[in-house]
């Protein structure tokens, strides 16, 4: 097809559906651009956006609790209480290590969000945050993801979701860091897709006379774009059957972790879940629920207070189980979703949107303008036959950061980086120098090179020399 008859098919089309307007700029463009942009009308998903535009922008449709759900079920994160459970861990463990030994297993960390919160400039796998050494959040996963191949004695390939805002930025990090010892051919750096942005009018806004105002389509969109990037497939060559999944903000995750891929697999599990118990009831983390015997996480914002607050006998919260988003997936369900063609519910984010306006001229609003769209990874839970939930120790393994300031900030992180540090040299024997209240009186980081785990830790014990108060140790 010629650009003209592309142009006036694209007319159309939009004229049929209210958007017209983003061809109003079109004459002001070089031939390159008028392409570009006759390619974005063509990507944008005219079966979905009217049903959009009608649920999420110009209304708003309110989440739609389920009828009845109660809470999910969960393995305790350590020491189950019966003989037969007990040797049922062990038992995860030996084959969540055979699985990692056999090359079965693969990292995978979504990065594609804007870190707007933390307000740092780059992708923020970049950000400083290890408490001696001022490694990088990639950097610290990078050197756990060789370790942990080392110590398993296979490849461990990495998958690294970027967004098409950070995907080239992301892309040089990891050469100029030299992919953080890894071989290049183990890391696939790919891009999510997007979302178009809305005015609350219902009409698509443009970012420029030639672009297509869009952001990311959520943690959620990681389902798709694993597959359509040719993820899954390169996978499948390399005989990856799991995917280790987290999130780019937390550096205390266990990048793998032997019982949870151990109990995921023996399940036969299609997607798991880590959990906390909740710090209180409106933790602002997701509830993991049962609904219609399937594992859900209904948005600590949809939960009732009525239901948040309820406890059990003993005192707890029935509706306990925080979500951190650290999930075991097998790749076969990821193409299973595919191959039948899924979506992920939509969620609304009503955001100040820089766009032009109708003559290109820009608008940067000091007020919401406009509505932001975006999939939820935890969504796809209920679609899993089979979904099992391990719960993880607060301390052991979630400090994420995502605020300059106050709650979940590089300060908590780094004393908590500091904290499962000290913590893991006490299990192994070792003295450390603590304040009046009980917080080391030292820093420590432990390279991933010297330990992924507190049994690491363990096993080199007779190489840590006794550490002093006040004294800064890097273990490596
Ligand atoms: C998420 C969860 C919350 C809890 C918390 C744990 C939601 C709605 N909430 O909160 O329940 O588990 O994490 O820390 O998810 N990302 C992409 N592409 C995108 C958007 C996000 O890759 O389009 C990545 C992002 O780079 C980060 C992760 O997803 O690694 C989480 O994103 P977030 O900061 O938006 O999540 P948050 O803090 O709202």
């Amino acid at each position: 097809m010629s650009r003209s008859e592309r142009y006036k098919a694209a007319k159309e089309l939009l004229g049929r559906y209210g958007q017209g307007h983003l061809l109003d700029l079109y004459d002001r463009l070089g031939d390159d651009e008028q392409d570009g942009l006759l390619d974005a009308v063509d990507r944008l998903d005219f079966s979905r956006i009217p049903g959009w535009v009608q649920d999420y922008v110009t209304n708003s449709k309110p989440a739609a609790l389920p009828e009845e759900f109660g809470p999910a079920d969960y393995y305790p994160a350590t020491s189950p209480d019966s003989e037969q459970m007990r040797a049922k861990y062990d038992q995860a463990r030996k084959l969540g290590a055979e699985l990692l030994a056999g090359g079965k297993v693969a990292a995978f960390v979504v990065a594609g969000g804007q870190g707007t919160r933390l307000g740092f400039d780059g992708p923020k796998g970049n950000f400083p945050i290890s408490p001696v050494r001022n490694k990088t959040l990639f950097q610290i996963f990078g050197e756990t993801i060789l370790a942990a191949g080392r110590k398993y004695g296979a490849d461990l390939p990495w998958y690294v979701m970027t967004s098409p805002l950070n995907y080239v930025a992301t892309v040089e990090i990891f050469k100029s860091n030299d992919y953080y010892g890894l071989d290049e051919s183990n890391v696939f750096i790919f891009q999510q897709g997007t979302l178009p942005n809305f005015a609350f009018d219902g009409k698509i806004l443009m970012a420029s006379a030639g672009t297509i105002a869009a952001s990311p389509d959520g943690h959620g969109g990681s389902l798709k774009a694993l597959y359509d990037s040719g993820a899954t497939a390169d996978m499948k060559s390399r005989g990856i059957e799991y995917i280790s999944y987290f999130q780019v903000d937390n550096p205390l995750v266990s990048v793998v972790d032997e019982l949870f891929i151990g109990l995921s697999a023996m399940d036969e599990a299609e997607m798991s879940s880590r959990a906390l118990i909740k710090a209180h009831s409106k933790e602002k983390v997701g509830n993991f629920c049962l609904v219609d015997g399937r594992v859900t996480v209904i948005e600590y914002s949809d939960l009732p207070d009525e239901q948040a607050e309820k406890r059990s006998p003993d005192g707890s919260l029935v509706f306990e189980l925080g979500s951190i988003a650290i999930h075991v997936i097998s790749r076969a369900f990821v193409e299973k979703l595919n191959a039948d063609g899924f979506a992920l519910p939509i969620h609304r984010a009503v955001k100040k949107i820089a766009h032009v306006d109708a003559d290109g001229t820009a608008v940067k609003p000091e007020e919401p303008n406009g509505v932001k769209l975006e999939t939820f990874v935890f969504d796809a839970l209920p679609l899993a036959d089979k979904s099992i939930i391990l719960q993880t120790i607060r301390s052991e393994e979630f400090a994420p950061v995502k605020n300059a300031t106050g709650d979940d900030s590089p300060e908590v992180t780094r004393r908590m980086m500091v904290d499962r540090s000290a913590a893991w040299l006490k299990a192994a024997g070792i003295e450390v120098p603590t304040k009046a209240d009980g917080s080391p009186d030292c820093v420590i980081e432990i390279a991933p090179g010297f330990a992924i785990c507190a049994g690491d830790v363990k096993a080199k014990a007779d190489q840590i020399a006794p550490i002093k108060s006040g004294e800064t140790v890097y273990l490596e």
